[in-house]
């Protein structure tokens, strides 16, 4: 339906929330953890779309590792489906790799599942479902 938010890997989310806050004048309205994730996360408005920083809260975390091989930068582009489960089969009918088999709770209220970068021109691609 739209790019719901874009996340971005940092390695301080104090720092980065004081940076961001700066850059679009306005400070975060969120902050959240996923535990399950491994990820402390942060988000700012910025027009229809949400910018979300996430910080690794563990080693494994998949923000840990990604910093660790590539550094600080955009980590997923999500984009909002309103039938996740709908989409989830019809990518995987495409020949898309599903990185989880079932949606998983993500933060801000939504249902996620992700589709492995190497099979998307190596952006790691979510798709987001709110929860009502
Ligand atoms: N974007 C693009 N490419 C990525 C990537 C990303 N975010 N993360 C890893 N890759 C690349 C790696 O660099 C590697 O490329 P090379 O083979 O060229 O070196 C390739 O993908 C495979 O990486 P890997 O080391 O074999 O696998 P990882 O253990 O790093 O896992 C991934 C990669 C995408 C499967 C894993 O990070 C994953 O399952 N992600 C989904 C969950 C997630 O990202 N959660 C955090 C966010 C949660 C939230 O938004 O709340």
């Amino acid at each position: 339906m739209k790019v719901e938010h874009i996340g971005i890997a940092v390695k301080n989310l104090a720092n980065s929330n004081e940076l961001f806050s700066k850059l679009f004048g306005r400070d975060n309205y969120k902050v959240e953890s996923v535990e399950s994730e491994g990820v402390s996360t942060s988000f700012f408005m910025c027009g229809e779309t949400k910018v979300e920083l996430l910080e690794a809260t563990n080693p494994d975390s998949a923000i840990a590792k990604f910093i660790e091989k590539r550094g600080e930068g955009i980590h997923h582009i999500a984009f909002e489906v309103d039938d996740i489960y709908a989409e989830m089969q019809r990518l995987k009918n495409e020949g898309f790799q599903i990185l989880n088999e079932t949606p998983k709770k993500g933060a801000d209220n939504k249902l996620i599942c992700f589709l492995h970068p190497k099979g998307t021109n190596g952006v790691l691609v979510e798709l987001c479902q709110t929860i009502v």
